[in-house]
């Protein structure tokens, strides 16, 4: 033993550790750019750690963990050298894997373990199997069978002897934080981790329950989670005055145990339930990246973004050429396949953070680039065209090329109008139907004399 610690410096003996861990270990400065990955990085994301050098943490999480992330450097590394939350990681691929993370901060740097929990997340009942339950008789399943992960309750109370029972009562079945004042429990609330249920004192110093409720219910972040509240009002205009302001349901103290657990397992059931469904309904079941729902929530929000800032927004609207070929060719499931690989590495090669890459329908895609201009959309589109076509999946079919390609419309403008919506999609369209008339496999960007030639169907 003396030799080994005599003949490699500690330095070295750290390195090996931090090779060696099978789990995702990293440093982040305090901003959240990488300073050092160790190999479970490649393994679980596809990036290296030259890839990763340079870049910022935040990129990488899911556009709707994004601003929590973001919220984790800005806000809560700088008043808690530990905390832990969760959010989805894009790898390399451009999926997305559910991440716990713990990060330590010590001088300026954060130190950072993260456990990849995507499989817990996805092998929670499926979704028919909780409508199913939810349906007959929520009351008396179990909630394991239902909820498979153990989910979080904040208890809001200014008495710690209620919060002690509280705790008491629910601790076996559920993660229980605790907070003695608004304040606090407002920034659990907006942190990373939320809770996904509150139990909320009404009369409390400083904010009371009724403000707590209602800020909640103003913040986009806050504004699904359930909130019980907890109190001694019991007159009927309290308990109508608290429903107004968002909330689901009331109990009043003293507490009945029993009562309360039942209420709090229901609505939590319902939680997990929209939960679910909410990743479910934004992704594309074939190719799982962004549905044409999802592109049309973020493009709304986008334009209205743009009209705002006067910044220029571009659509990229593309199409497999002679895809009826490749399924007559290779049949329906090899179609599928195709469409996977094309949709993955359209994700994988778009590399803003509020890029957007999603199936449109059938062969067809649509790529959403804010703040980007023609210039910056053709490059994209260019980019895309080619990454399609060295995927080098074979389509001897296709009179076009000997392997599957794209032919892309692009449309670039500042979005004006209430019209621009459709103008943009139509536009892209009209450019889409230009590209494929002059030969596919290209891309062509839309422009005033395109208009006339009519749509591409
Ligand atoms: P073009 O170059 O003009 O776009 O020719 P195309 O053959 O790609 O276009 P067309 O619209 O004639 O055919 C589209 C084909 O895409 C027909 C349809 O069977 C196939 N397709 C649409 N959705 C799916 C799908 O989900 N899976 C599979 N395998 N094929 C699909
Ligand atoms: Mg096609």
């Amino acid at each position: 033993m003396e030799d080994f610690f005599a003949t490699n410096s500690p330095q070295q003996i750290l390195n090996r550790i931090f090779a060696l861990s099978p789990g995702l270990l990293c440093i982040l400065n305090i901003d959240g750019w990488f300073e050092k990955v160790n190999s479970s990085w490649e393994k679980t994301f596809g990036y290296t750690a030259e890839e990763l050098s340079d870049t910022n943490i935040i990129e990488y999480a899911h556009p709707d963990d994004r601003d929590a992330t973001a919220f984790v450097f800005s806000e809560l590394l700088h008043t808690s050298h530990r905390l832990t939350f969760s959010n989805r990681f894009r790898s390399k691929d451009g999926s997305y894997r559910y991440v716990d993370w713990e990060f330590n901060c010590h001088d300026n740097y954060a130190y950072v373990a993260g456990v990849d929990i995507t499989h817990t997340k996805l092998s929670a009942a499926g979704l028919k199997e909780i409508r199913k339950h939810l349906v007959q008789t929520p009351l008396q399943n179990d909630l394991e069978d239902l909820c498979p992960i153990r989910q979080k309750i904040l208890v809001v109370d200014d008495s710690p002897l209620n919060t002690k029972i509280m705790e008491a009562a629910l601790i076996e079945d559920y993660e229980v934080l605790i907070s003695h004042n608004g304040k606090e429990a407002l920034s659990i609330c907006n942190s990373n981790d939320p809770p996904d249920l509150i139990l909320l004192d009404i009369i409390m110093p400083e904010i009371d329950g009724y403000e707590i409720c209602r800020r909640l219910n103003r913040g986009a972040k806050t504004k699904d989670i359930p909130v019980i509240f907890l109190t001694s009002l019991t007159a009927a205009k309290d308990i109508e005055f608290g429903l107004t302001l968002g909330a689901i349901d009331y109990i009043t103290k003293p507490f009945s145990i029993p009562i309360i657990k039942a209420k709090i397992k229901n609505h939590l059931a319902v939680k997990y339930y929209q939960d679910t469904l909410k990743i479910n309904t934004d992704v594309d079941q074939l190719t799982q990246i962004a549905n044409r729902r999802r592109f049309d929530d973020t493009m709304t929000l986008e334009i209205k973004k743009a009209k705002r800032t006067g910044t220029i927004l571009s659509v990229l609207l593309l199409d497999i050429d002679h895809f009826k070929f490749y399924n007559d060719t290779y049949g329906h499931l090899e179609g599928d396949t195709c469409l996977k690989k094309v949709a993955t590495a359209l994700s994988a090669t778009l590399k803003r953070p509020k890029d957007l890459a999603a199936r449109w329908g059938g062969e067809e895609f649509v790529c959403l680039l804010p703040n980007t201009n023609t210039k910056g959309a053709q490059n994209v589109a260019e980019a895309l065209r080619e990454a399609i076509q060295n995927l080098s999946i074979p389509h001897e079919s296709s009179p076009v090329n000997e392997v599957v390609t794209v032919s892309v419309g692009v449309v670039s403008s500042n979005p004006m109008d209430e019209n621009s919506f459709d103008n943009l999609l139509r536009q892209a369209d009209e450019a889409l139907y230009q590209a494929k008339e002059t030969g596919r496999n290209r891309i062509a960007v839309w422009h005033q004399d395109i208009e006339a030639m009519g749509p591409y169907l």
